[in-house]
Order: structure tokens, then sequence, then C-alpha cells
């Protein structure tokens, strides 16, 4: 029986944070033995924000390095950057005009970010769900594994994929969403009622990938927990201790239970130094490939040609496909 095949994709706006590897790529890497997998960089969704157009392109590159740096196997994955596989802008366009205007002003992700831009509310960052139910329908993939921030724009790309089939027969898979529980939603350190993001404007809130060990330590020693002292996951009542072992849990694999007793009666203090030390010695090989990897622009040039290549086979097999059933030449 053949592999089952996912995608996935992060922007390429901004640092990327312990958020984004332990929602999202590290759960990657896990997945890459078992399926066939298509992670790409969602630079055309990075349009939706201004952004200086060398930082974008330095962006791109830097989280393809981080890629991977982080584990993810150029042979065995097809990595891209999502402009270089021009099926995308294409399909997604078709899919906007499949959209409804209502589904649209219902996302969470649309109204969160329309308040922070509040002087660039233009109308990608309302269309972006169709772009990327185009980046995951375009391969037929059965998962999509994301941050819990996301399932709301897998119910818009499988309420599409679903509506298309009815009116042109089977054409799209319906895919599912892989979110994994321990790592579903890292919250901010300063404010663990919401989630730990590129965005953020206070620095002490994210831990950036490419942070430095004393500056990990820092942050998490600072970190909001709250006056009881006492190492329970109670996510309603300690948001930010809950949030802690949330981050340990999903690197150590220990469950709350064992990480409940692991610190009972130690206090916080050696608690958030040893969540510290534990992300700190799951960066450091990460962060000294990376810096390697990224000096070396002629290997990350093969790299994304390589991966747009082997993309756009697939991709555009399945726009064609397309094309043909609703009648453009
Ligand atoms: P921003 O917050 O600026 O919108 P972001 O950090 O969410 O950006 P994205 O490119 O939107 O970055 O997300 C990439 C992937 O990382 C998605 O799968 C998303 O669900 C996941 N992710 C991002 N932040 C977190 C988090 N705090 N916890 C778990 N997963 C996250
Ligand atoms: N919207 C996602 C990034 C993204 C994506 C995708 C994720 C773009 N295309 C396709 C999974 C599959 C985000 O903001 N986190």
């Amino acid at each position: 029986m053949s592999k089952k095949i996912i995608l996935s994709g992060i922007q390429a706006t901004g640092k990327l944070t312990l958020g984004n590897y332990l929602g999202a790529i590290n759960n990657w890497v896990r997945m890459q033995e078992e399926y066939n997998c298509y992670y790409m960089i969602a630079n055309l969704h990075s349009l939706t924000v201004r952004n200086e157009p060398e930082e974008l392109k330095n962006n791109t590159l830097k989280i393809l390095a981080l890629y991977i740096a982080a584990g993810l196997n150029p042979e065995k994955n097809t990595i891209f950057i999502q402009s270089q596989v021009k099926e995308h802008a294409e399909l997604g366009w078709i899919l906007d005009c499949y959209t409804y205007m209502g589904e649209l002003s219902r996302m969470t992700q649309f109204k969160d970010k329309s308040q922070k831009h509040a002087d660039n509310i233009n109308a990608g960052l309302f269309t972006y769900p169709a772009l990327m139910a185009a980046d995951i329908l375009l391969y037929k993939a059965d998962l999509v594994p994301v941050g819990e921030d996301q399932r709301q724009h897998l119910e818009i790309t499988r309420d599409l994929a679903e509506r298309f089939n009815k009116l042109y027969g089977e054409t799209f898979v319906i895919p599912e969403a892989y979110v994994r529980k321990e790592s579903a939603r890292i919250m901010g350190l300063q404010d663990p009622t919401s989630k730990m993001s590129k965005s953020a404007t206070n620095l002490n809130d994210v831990i950036f990938l490419e942070d430095e060990p004393e500056v990990i330590l820092k942050k998490f020693k600072k970190a909001v927990t709250d006056s009881e002292n006492i190492v329970k996951f109670d996510p309603e009542t300690k948001p930010g201790v809950s949030n802690l072992m949330q981050i340990y849990a999903s690197i150590t694999n220990k469950t709350m239970e064992e990480i409940e007793k692991e610190f009972e009666g130690s206090g916080y203090g050696n608690f958030k130094t040893t969540v510290a030390e534990a992300v700190i010695n799951t960066l450091k090989p990460i962060q000294e490939k990376y810096k390697m990897i990224l000096n070396d622009k002629e290997y990350l040039e093969k790299i994304y040609i390589d991966g747009a290549n082997r993309a756009r086979e697939l991709a555009s097999k399945t726009l064609n496909e397309v094309k043909e059933k609703i009648g453009i030449l």
C-alpha cells in the first residue's frame, strides 16, 4: 500500500518560535519515516502583512535552513517554497471562486489579524484560507500536522474539497488535521492565556529558536506562574505552570503525572530551570546545524529547486484535473 500523504507549512514572516517548533516542525520530524511528506514555506501567505523585501527573502531561507537543522531530511521529504510552485496561486484563485464571504468572515485568524493590522486589512488576508486550502488539496494530502490555531482553516479546507467533489465528482482527498495534544498550543511565557506568537510585542513572552542559552534561561526564569508554588497541571487556574509543564512534556515525552511527581515539593525555581535546560539542550544541536546550513547558500538553493521540481509533478497533475473539470482551457 502506498504511504499516506502529509502536507504542512509555516509562513515566512518573522522569527520562528518554540511554539512553531513544538507545535509543528518537531511533529513533522516524527512523521517523516511513516508518510510521504510535503513541507513548504508559505511565503505567499506572508504577503498578507507588510514585509521588508530583503527580510522576507532572508526569512524564507532561514526557515528552510531550520527545517533541515531540526531534522527534516530533504531527500526523504519534499521541501519547497510555495511561490516556486505556481500551481498554488492558480488553484488559490480557482478556490476563491468557490469560497463564500460568510465562511471567510467567521475565521478567527482573520479577525485577530485584522485587529493587529487595522491599517492593512487587505483582500489577501481575507481569502488566506482559500490559498491554504489550495496548498493542501494540490497534493491530495491525507493529514495536515498543525497547531490548534489552524484547526478552523482545516475545516474550511474540508468543506471546500467536499463542495468541489459534489459539483464535479471525486477530485480532492478530504484532509484531516493532525494536532498533537501535548504541543497543540504553547502559550506565551508572560501571558499564558494567549498563544506564543512570532508577532508578539513583549519579547520575554516568546522563546525564539535562535535565542542564545542565557537568553532562554532568563526568559524561563521570568515566566509568569502563580503564588501556590505547587507544580500541578490545571490550565484553568494555573495557566503559567501548566504551560511550562506542557513544554516540558512535549520535549521529554513525560506524562503530566510523572512531571508532577518529579517536582513534588521542589518549588518553581528548580522547575523553571529544569524546563529551561531541557529546551536549551533540545535547541543547541539544532542551532549549531542551522548556522552551518544557513551559510551554505548553494546547498539551500539545490534543495529548494529540487523540492519545487518534485512538488510540481503532483501539483500540476491535480491542477490539470481541476481545470479539465471546470472548463478552463
Ligand atoms: P503568528 O502568531 O505571527 O500568526 P505563528 O507563530 O502562528 O505566526 P504560523 O506560520 O502561522 O506562525 O504557524 C506555523 C505553524 O506553527 C502552524 O502549524 C501553527 O499552528 C504552529 N504554531 C504556531 N504557534 C504555535 C504555538 N504557540 N503552539 C503550537 N503551535 C503553534
Ligand atoms: N496558515 C498556516 C500556514 C500554512 C499552512 C499551509 C499550514 C499555509 N499553508 C498549509 C498547513 C498547511 C499558519 O498560519 N500557521
